[in-house]
């Protein structure tokens, strides 16, 4: 089955952050899962290169703005990298291939009669590149996301008739709930749509960043409509003399977080049911990560933590795990250092680098290395039955964290097995020689199936593992208690050493 998942595309007039990280690390994640399953996966992530406050970055610095995408188009990139995340492709609003087929569909929006010819007068934020209700503005004609004093602009555009679809949208929420997910945000761009939808602008005059208006030179397209196309265009170009969108459109999976849920569940939909192209399956919204104190991360406030920091310190895989494990997908959570620091120790090396090495260490020391043929613990294989179809459908949802917690809930299982038949006792009396056979097996099939099942978390990690148990399947239908034997183990080094 094709499985499309996709992340926003970011500003280039802003540095990577931890919030780009946490996105992409989700939506990697999901990848890496749906490829264990043996779905045919595509992941795209990228940049958003056009727009004013690009524009109004570049000119700061007195650079152009395709300069200044370069530059920072660059360190998207290396974050990716450093994230170890497995994206297919990465785009960038810039190429032009983009902007071709952004131009081609904006035109099939016209020709299907959905735009018009109008003057927009309302509040402007340019760090949004949107306009906002009086209904949305905080105290002093505040942007709720910026918080900066917004101001009335008026301006000459053409005007995507969104108002058309609201009847449309909200067949859509009707007919399919899970459209977008978790249920609070499925309430949030409900109770939008139902508030009154009002047409779009959809070009920009005063602005030269962008892609022209097809039929109208003197205009460019509104960065929005220009970025949200990305989804849509990039399978086009991906792959070079080969058009991936009949393979993989419609997208399975959006991931966002909750600052651009209005452009993903309602804008985005009714430009795609204007344009006469099928609707993604779901949208993802995630909160948003907090400083340590709670409040909104910010330089000024000093309560920023940095990825780059966290990677160089403690590692990729800390980090991967760290945010999707402590902060719960869908909801907002604070960050710091020291979390990162308590899960490291706490959990991946006490509890999971700590299983790892006492059961090769016991295997080793006990059995020369050769995993024994005995049965497995019936009452331990109970307690794994159904475990990979339960992280299946919890990731199918978007229910990264739980799933994650369900999975380690069997780490700490496997511990306290070893607490409760204490090998180095049963190793002492001849006469227990098949009972520690087969605790031995037990621990080393268990070991294997949770890392199996860790690895879309901890890619790295759970190689170097699974190869020490020389079984180097990812394939989760191997996930089970009994689904693969270890037949021998070799030794290892710590997995999550004590950094320097
Ligand atoms: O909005 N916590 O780009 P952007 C969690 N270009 N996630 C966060 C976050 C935080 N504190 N801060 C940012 C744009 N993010 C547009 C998108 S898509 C067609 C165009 C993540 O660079 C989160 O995914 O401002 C959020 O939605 C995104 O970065 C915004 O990135």
């Amino acid at each position: 089955m094709p499985y499309y998942v996709t992340t926003p595309i970011y500003y280039v007039n802003g540095e990577p952050h931890l919030g780009h990280a946490y996105t992409t690390i989700a939506a990697d994640v999901l990848a890496r899962h749906m490829r264990q399953r043996g779905e045919d996966v595509f992941f795209l992530t990228g940049t958003d290169e056009h727009g004013e406050p690009v524009a109004q970055a570049a000119e700061k610095l007195g650079i152009t703005p395709r300069e200044l995408g370069d530059r920072n188009a660059g360190r998207f990139r290396e974050l990716a990298e450093r994230l170890n995340v497995t994206n297919d492709f990465f785009i960038r609003t810039t190429d032009e291939e983009h902007m071709a087929k952004v131009a081609e569909v904006v035109q099939r929006i016209h020709d299907n009669g959905h735009v018009y010819a109008g003057t927009y007068e309302g509040w402007y934020c340019p760090r949004c590149a949107d306009f906002k209700t009086e209904s949305e503005l905080e105290d002093g004609n505040r942007c709720p996301i910026h918080k900066i004093e917004l101001e009335i602009e008026k301006e000459d555009n053409w005007f995507f008739r969104l108002s058309s679809f609201q009847e449309p949208l909200e067949k859509l929420y009707a007919e399919r709930t899970d459209f977008v997910t978790p249920q609070n945000r499925y309430n949030e761009a409900l109770a939008f749509i139902k508030s009154g939808l009002r047409d779009l602008s959809l070009s920009r005059a005063h602005l030269k960043w962008g892609v022209p208006v097809p039929w109208d030179h003197s205009q460019v397209i509104y960065v929005w409509i220009d970025a949200l196309l990305n989804y849509y265009t990039a399978l086009s170009f991906a792959r070079d003399g080969e058009d991936l969108t009949d393979r993989f459109w419609p997208a399975t999976f959006h991931v966002i977080g909750k600052d651009i849920l209005k452009f993903h569940t309602v804008f985005w939909p009714a430009m795609l049911l204007a344009a006469g192209i099928p609707l993604p399956e779901h949208v993802f919204v995630h909160g948003f990560l907090l400083g340590a104190d709670g409040r909104k991360m910010s330089k000024s406030l000093g309560n920023v933590l940095d990825p780059f920091e966290v990677i160089d310190r403690y590692g990729t895989e800390a980090l991967r795990y760290y945010l999707l494990r402590d902060v719960t997908f869908g909801a907002d959570g604070s960050t710091s250092f020291d979390a990162v620091r308590a899960r490291y120790e706490g959990e991946l090396a006490n509890e999971l680098g700590n299983l790892a090495s006492r059961t090769i260490a016991m295997i080793t020391r006990y059995r020369d290395g050769a995993v024994p043929e005995a049965e497995l613990d019936p009452s331990m294989v109970a307690e794994f039955d159904g475990l990979p179809d339960e992280v299946s459908a919890l990731m199918d949802r978007g229910e990264l964290t739980q799933a994650l917690e369900t999975i380690w809930q069997r780490v700490r299982r496997l511990n306290r097995y070893v607490e409760e038949q204490a090998p180095w006792q049963l190793a002492k009396d001849e006469a227990r020689a098949g009972d520690l056979d087969s605790v031995l097996r037990t621990l080393a099939d268990g070991l294997r199936a949770v890392t199996v099942l860790l690895s879309p978390w901890l890619p790295e990690s759970s190689v170097t593992l699974l190869d020490a148990l020389g079984t180097p399947d990812l394939a989760l239908s191997g996930a089970a208690l009994d689904g693969g034997r270890v037949q021998r183990v070799s030794p290892l080094e710590p997995l999550f050493p004590k950094p320097s």
